[in-house]
C-alpha cells in the first residue's frame, strides 16, 4: 500500500469494491434500522453531514456534547449490530496497512450530500490512539483535507473515490482533517450522494 500521505497512513485504491455487492445492502439495512439525521454540536449548530451508527459504539453529538453511546438516542435502542462484511473489509484493510488485529467496535456512517462538509477536526473520543482509523468512501468523489498535528500546519488536498479505502494509525492517527464542500454530482450507483464509513476501536 502506498503513503503518500506520510508515516502511519495508507491509501488502498478501489479496495472495497471487491465485496461492494454485499456492502451497499448491508449499508441500507443499517440506516433502515438507525435512519440518517443531522446531530447537534455542543456550541448549537446543526453538521451538514447526515450520521447513523452501527456496532456496539456509536459517535453522537448534542448539546451536552462528544461521546460514544451504546443506544441510539433517535429510536432509544442499541445501534444495528456491524454487518460481517463490514468488519471484514475494516480489519482486513488494517492488515494490508500494517495494523494487525485491528478489531472495530464503532463503525460512524456518514452521508454527504452536494454543500456538505466536515470542517478540520482530530479525532479525539477514542480511548486507545494506538488503534487506527479505516475510512470507506462510497459514491460521490470529495476533497480529503489532510494537515498536521497543529491546526495550523500546511493542508494537503486529496481525491477520494468510490471504493477508496484509506487508514490513518501510528504517527498519523492525530492529525487534523476534514472534507471540503462536496460537489454538485450524481453517482451512477448511489446517486447525488456520498457515504463514508468510519471504522474504530472507541472503547
Ligand atoms: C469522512 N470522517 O470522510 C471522514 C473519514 C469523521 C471523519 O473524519 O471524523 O467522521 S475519517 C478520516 C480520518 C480519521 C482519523 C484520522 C485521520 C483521518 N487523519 O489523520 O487524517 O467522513
Ligand atoms: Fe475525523
Amino acid at each position: 500500500p502506498k503513503n503518500l500521505l506520510g508515516p502511519g497512513t495508507a491509501v488502498l485504491a478501489g479496495f472495497a469494491l471487491a465485496v461492494e455487492d454485499e456492502l451497499l445492502p448491508a449499508l441500507q439495512r443499517v440506516t433502515e434500522q438507525s435512519p440518517f439525521r443531522n446531530m447537534v454540536t455542543p456550541s448549537g449548530f446543526r453538521m451538514s453531514v447526515a450520521m447513523s451508527n452501527c456496532g456496539e459504539l456509536g459517535w453522537v453529538t448534542d448539546r451536552t456534547g462528544y461521546r460514544y453511546d451504546h443506544f441510539d438516542p433517535e429510536t432509544n435502542r442499541p445501534w444495528p449490530e456491524m454487518p460481517a462484511v463490514f468488519k471484514e473489509l475494516a480489519t482486513g484493510a488494517a492488515n494490508e496497512a500494517g495494523f494487525p488485529g485491528f478489531n472495530p467496535d464503532a463503525c460512524l456512517i456518514n452521508r454527504y450530500e452536494p454543500g456538505s462538509k466536515l470542517s478540520l477536526h482530530q479525532d479525539k473520543d477514542e480511548r486507545d490512539y494506538t488503534q487506527p482509523i479505516v475510512s470507506v468512501s462510497l459514491g460521490l468523489s470529495a476533497t480529503f483535507l489532510f494537515g498536521g498535528l497543529k491546526r495550523t500546519d500546511p493542508i494537503q488536498r486529496i481525491q477520494v473515490i468510490h471504493g477508496d479505502v484509506l487508514v490513518w494509525g501510528g504517527p498519523a492517527r492525530l492529525r487534523y482533517h476534514g472534507i471540503a464542500p462536496l460537489r454538485d454530482g450524481t453517482h451512477v450507483q448511489l446517486g447525488p450522494v456520498r457515504y463514508n464509513l468510519t471504522f474504530r476501536k472507541a472503547g
